[in-house]
């Protein structure tokens, strides 16, 4: 059988199952809805099981799904996902580099607002200024959004803000967990690192192209390298069960559409007061370590462009851009 008819076989009889999740489907059933033959069916339903889908079958009842792979393939994420643009594209892959350089390869070809790249493994995963971002395949979220928003590029940090916003939420609705902010693209609990953002820009003068988010969220991991240990924290640590990482993407996407929405056609106000009242910075003694120098003072909170205020001892409040923040005392 040719292979994309194939393909799409198997997804409309996944799409059948996920219908009736918790009942039985016949195979003849099945094979009538899907105009092919009973044993095509039983082809895929093996097809399936070696994909890790557990698939129950009963004489004279038919099959039933009874637990799924969680993995983040493009199937998986589109099924029952609530969002109108963002993830309703979507590139998957098990392994490569940088989610963030298919982004943006993607983005310059013309891919449209809201496509999404995730990877069940990065090779050269980076946080900011090429550090390095433990992406191995022990159960992490490593995905990149393509936004082409009509903003000024000084504005473009503002959705670094966004993406923190919209990530708490998400990560509130599936786990029930509080996590805070620390800013401008840190997601934690209980103080240590749980999320990590990348915001980068793609500009002809003055223009932007496309903005790539790139999400690296730690779900699954049951521990981390020596030198992430006492910094990193991921939601299985903090909960001690696994969570469904579909799930919690589709989550996360939705929240980010909406504040998304919000944000092109009201401004920046409600995003930066749901930031203000996730972060966890503001008001206290912080140590900002710029490329120009360190600067200790006390946060004094966000301007209406996500820009940080940082009151030093002499009274004088800085404009802090862009900087590694260290929180100095609870103060
Ligand atoms: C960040 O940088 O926090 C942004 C990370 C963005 C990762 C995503 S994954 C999908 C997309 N594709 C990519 O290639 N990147 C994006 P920064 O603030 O510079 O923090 C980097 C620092 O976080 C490192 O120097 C480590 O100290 C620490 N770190 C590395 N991996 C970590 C992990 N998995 N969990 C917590 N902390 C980590």
């Amino acid at each position: 059988m040719d292979e994309s008819l194939a393909s799409t076989i198997r997804e409309q009889l996944l799409n059948l199952l996920y219908e009736h999740e918790g009942e039985f489907i016949s195979g003849q059933k099945m094979s009538e809805m899907l105009h092919c033959s009973r044993t095509a069916i039983w082809k895929h339903i093996e097809e399936l099981r070696k994909e890790g889908f557990e698939l129950e079958a009963v004489q004279k009842k038919g099959y039933r799904i009874v637990s799924k792979p969680d993995q983040l393939t493009e199937h998986e994420i589109k099924f029952n996902l609530k969002t109108k643009r963002f993830g309703q594209t979507v590139h998957s892959f098990d392994s490569i580099t940088s989610t963030q350089e298919v982004a943006k390869q993607l983005a310059f070809e013309g891919a449209k607002e809201g496509t999404i790249v995730v990877a069940e493994e990065q090779t050269k995963g980076r946080g900011r200024m090429n550090r390095p971002w433990d992406s191995k395949k022990t159960g992490g979220i490593y995905f990149s959004l393509i936004l082409k928003p009509k903003i000024a590029i000084q504005e473009a940090p503002q959705l670094t803000l966004l993406s923190a916003v919209g990530i708490v939420r998400g990560i509130k609705r599936v786990t029930g967990l509080n996590c805070q902010i620390k800013w401008p693209n840190d997601v934690l609990i209980n103080g240590k690192k749980l999320v990590g953002i990348l915001t980068e820009l793609q500009a002809e003068a003055d223009q932007i192209h496309s903005v790539i988010i790139g999400i690296g969220i730690n779900v699954n991991q049951k521990s981390f390298p020596k030198e992430l240990e006492n910094i990193a924290t991921s939601l299985y640590q903090q909960m001690n069960k696994k969570v469904e990482r579909t799930a919690l993407l589709q989550a996360i996407l939705l929240e980010l559409e909406e504040l998304y929405e919000d944000y092109l056609e009201h401004g920046f106000a409600v995003v930066k007061m749901l930031w203000e009242t996730y972060a966890v910075s503001i008001g206290k003694k912080i140590k900002a370590h710029t490329l120009h120098g360190t600067i200790e003072g006390i946060a004094k909170g966000i301007t209406d462009a996500g820009v940080l205020l940082l009151e030093d001892e002499s009274g004088k409040v800085h404009q802090i851009y862009s900087a590694d923040i260290e929180i100095a005392s609870t103060k």
